[in-house]
């Protein structure tokens, strides 16, 4: 760890996460005047690079310092309009990864020769050849379809586009079906249109924001973090929902603790409340709206009386809060969220926040969701990738009728069955299966059905601990990634460049997968010599350069009008041009038209629900050994109630372990015993519990939430696994340890 990066700081703009959500995103130089210290002096030979943090998949525009070949901080480029010059912990934690003595730094071959199987370290030519043999020997046995991907983030085009050449359609990211999927559809079900990446909300301009479980200022999306803080300076009305009483719910004018899995009850009686006492936007909704009296006919009982007898909440409150929400329309929001995957009737449930919006006319409409542009970057000219002759193997638009991306889970089975037809080999780009997808028993059949995996990963995380052959790939400040064109309030081009050389070992993904591509005879699809003749082939043909783009790290281009009244075009592609409160797509295929309720089942006395989220520190499961991060939130706790922990003679700060109803135990986690959660449900952050001993700081420190959800709700609408069905029993860790 550079020395100018003190601990202290990082404390300190960390523990801002507790108190202000604002305070979670300074800037480095800021941090610094916050602790009282001075900020390391910026000497003459500092070079200042401009790139993109991926450190999550926000991707914030960056200034990286670099000092002797070295990065000695990174700080936000003031003009991207991710980052506004600030970053969240994460961001500047950057070089705690890049200088992590654990990460991986060589080629390694499983070799079980001699009984015993342990990894060999080997050189990039060998590891390569042996890579497109394996994968040459499975395409010819059971055909290209065979070969299917595993990936998120920024790096993923590269293996998409070899996995396209290979001519299988088998990609699916976790991204979809475990995070935003239901949400993406239920709005394109309503609206036409998701609420994409960043989220179209006009946060900053609205006067009324309703967070369904989305708890920002933990989830530490940089632009969305801000964007509340502005929301709150204003004094913005906020409105809480979650059975735990999170940051924003300390910020909250209202917090209402519902009993977990009960949002749709809240919803419907919210809807039925604005809809019976006609405080919708009525020229609105006669104007853009189609379905509006069969919506009241699916929702005229769902009375604040019948939801509090499901939610917890009281009748009286629902009903203040939904005149507060049209109060402000149509500058309320309610937010889409973006983890979504809870219940397994998470499409509709989004479909009625969908709907809730749309009464309350906020769809396009300043201080709630603008109209998205697009910069468009035209491809680099390949030629015609083969057209796969299978379906996609995880039934993506045949059984699964509303999902228009892969899905983790469902390739899992696939591969696990041999159903529709047999998946062989895993390519695995920068996503812990372990540790995202719930099923880890099913993963781990399916892992023992292939005859090949890889994995391509910076660290030796639980993923790579499967694979035949891992390949290192440098971090995110050591190579070029692909373009990213998105828009806020201004559309934008931010590139990724090298801030330093690669560690020594290590290779840059675009190589990786273009040197196999060359290995299986594929290298047309890959027709450039490096990727900067890529990169400035395609900024070229948008009439940028990279010459520039290195300069600047983003470039940005002003809008056309935002918002349905400073002119934006009034378009919404579903089936009948309009908003659908009631939808014809989802009534031809035999569903639900409008929302509805169904009640989950409640943990039994004794049990839990488990529920969990995010740490302001820490990215999934890939951050835990980060010595800068670690060092503020080494071990994630479980949350209980006071109450139920008293009952059970369970002391905070104690170590138990959970219990799941197939008998899974956890790794010993250290109780906190808290009024900030409701008694039926225990919380988590999501991403400890390693098991991969390489990772010497990591390894060790706290518990998974995924290792205990053998079970998950599918989504009927679009296959996502809902990831908040598990019940659990928590026990003192020494007593349950003497039960094994
Ligand atoms: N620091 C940090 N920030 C991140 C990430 C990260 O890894 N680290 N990941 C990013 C990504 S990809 C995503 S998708 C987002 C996810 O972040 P969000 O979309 O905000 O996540 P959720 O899982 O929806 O919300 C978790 C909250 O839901 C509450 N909750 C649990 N059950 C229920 C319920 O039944 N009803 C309600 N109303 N609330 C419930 C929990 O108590 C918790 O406070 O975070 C993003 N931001
Ligand atoms: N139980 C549970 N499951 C969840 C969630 C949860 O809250 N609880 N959250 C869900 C959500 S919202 C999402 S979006 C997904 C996220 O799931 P993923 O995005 O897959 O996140 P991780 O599981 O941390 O796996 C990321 C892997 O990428 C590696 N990596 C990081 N940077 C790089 C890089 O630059 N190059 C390469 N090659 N590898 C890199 C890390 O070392 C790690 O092994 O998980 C979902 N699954
Ligand atoms: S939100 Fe934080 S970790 Fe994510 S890209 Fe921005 S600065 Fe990096
Ligand atoms: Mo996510």
């Amino acid at each position: 760890m550079p020395a100018n990066l003190s601990r202290r700081t990082f404390l300190k703009i960390a523990a801002g996460g507790a108190g202000a959500a604002a305070a979670a995103t300074v800037n480095t130089a800021d941090a610094f005047s916050l602790s009282g210290e001075k900020p390391p002096p910026r000497l003459a030979s500092d070079t200042v690079v401009p790139s993109t943090c991926a450190m999550c998949y926000w991707q914030c525009g960056i200034h990286a310092h670099v000092k002797n070949g070295r990065v000695t901080r990174i700080e936000g480029n003031p003009d991207d309009p991710l980052s506004r010059g600030r970053l969240c912990p994460r961001g500047v934690a950057g070089v705690g990864q890049l200088y992590d003595p654990d990460r991986l730094r060589t080629p390694l071959i499983r070799d079980s020769s001699g009984g015993n199987q342990f990894w060999r370290e080997a050189s990039w030519d060998e590891a390569l050849d042996y890579a497109a043999e394996r994968l040459d020997a499975v395409r010819k046995k059971y055909g290209p379809e065979a070969i299917a991907l595993f990936t998120h983030g920024p790096g993923s085009s590269h293996f998409r586009r070899l996995l396209k050449a290979i001519g299988s359609p088998n990609a699916a990211a976790s991204s979809f079906g475990q995070c935003r999927g239901p949400r993406d559809v239920g709005f394109e079900l309503t609206f036409g249109m998701g609420p994409g990446s960043p989220e179209n909300i006009d946060v900053a301009n609205a006067e009324c924001l309703v967070l369904l479980g989305s708890h920002l200022g933990e989830n530490m999306h940089n632009t969305a973090v801000q964007e509340f803080s502005e929301f709150l300076g204003k004094g913005g009305n906020l409105i809480v929902v979650d059975p735990r009483f999170s940051i924003a719910a300390s910020k909250a004018r209202h917090w209402l603790p519902i009993r977990p899995g009960a949002d749709m009850a809240l919803l419907l009686a919210w809807i039925q409340v604005i809809l019976n006492e006609r405080l919708y936007d009525k020229d609105y909704v006669n104007s853009y709206c189609s379905g509006l009296d069969d919506l009241w006919r699916a929702v005229w009982q769902y009375t604040p009386d019948w939801a509090y007898a499901e939610t917890g909440i009281e009748a009286r409150l629902i009903h203040q809060t939904a005149r507060e929400l049209a109060k402000a329309s149509p500058r309320t929001i309610v937010h889409p969220g973006r983890h979504v995957t809870w219940y397994g009737d998470d499409t509709q449930r989004s479909r009625a926040i969908a709907i809730l919006n749309a009464l309350l006319g906020s769809w396009g409409r300043k201080g709630g969701f603008y109209m998205r542009g697009r910069w468009r970057v035209p491809p680099y000219p390949v030629p015609k990738f083969p057209k796969p002759q299978k379906p996609r193997a995880d039934g993506v638009g045949e059984d699964v009728p509303f999902g228009h991306e892969g899905l983790v889970n469902r390739m899992r089975d696939a591969t696990r069955t041999g159903k529709p037809y047999p998946i062989k080999a895993w390519m695995v780009y920068a996503t812990n299966l372990i540790h995202n997808t719930p099923g880890v028993k099913e993963t781990r059949e399916a892992i023992d059905k292939l005859d090949f995996m890889m994995a391509v990963d910076i660290m030796p995380s639980d993923i790579t601990g499967y694979a035949d052959l891992i390949l290192p790939e440098c971090t995110y400040l050591e190579r070029y990634d692909d373009l990213r064109a998105g828009a806020t309030d201004v559309d934008f081009i931010q590139l990724r460049q090298p801030v330093v050389a690669p560690l020594k070992g290590t290779r840059p993904g675009w190589q990786i997968a273009k040197d196999i591509a060359l290995r299986l005879g594929l290298e047309k699809f890959f027709p450039w010599r490096n990727f900067p003749e890529y990169l400035d082939k395609r900024l070229r043909l948008a009439k940028l350069s990279l010459r520039d783009a290195r300069k600047r790290g983003v470039f940005t281009r002003e809008r056309g009008p935002r918002f349905f009244e400073d002119g934006a075009p009034v378009r919404f592609s579903t089936e009948t041009g309009k908003i659908e409160l009631f939808s014809l797509a989802l009534l031809q295929r035999g569903f639900d038209p409008t929302p509805k309720y169904t009640r989950h089942p409640e943990p039994p006395l004794g049990k839990f629900r488990l529920i969990y989220g995010r740490s302001a520190n820490h990215t999934f499961a890939w951050t835990q050994n980060n010595p800068l991060l670690l060092d503020h939130y080494p071990e994630n706790v479980a949350w209980m109630n006071t109450g139920e922990a008293r009952a059970k003679g369970l002391e905070d700060g104690e170590y138990v372990r959970l219990y799941n109803d197939d008998g899974v135990m956890s790794l010993p986690v250290k109780l906190k015993v808290t009024e900030g959660i409701r008694p039926d449900c225990v919380y988590m952050v999501h991403g400890f519990g390693q098991t991969n001993e390489k990772l010497g700081l990591a390894f060790g420190k706290g518990a998974s939430d995924t290792a205990l959800m053998n079970r998950y709700a599918v989504d009927p609408l679009c296959g996502a696994t809902g990831m908040r069905v598990t019940f659990v029993r928590v026990e003192k860790a020494a007593a349950a340890a003497r039960e094994v």
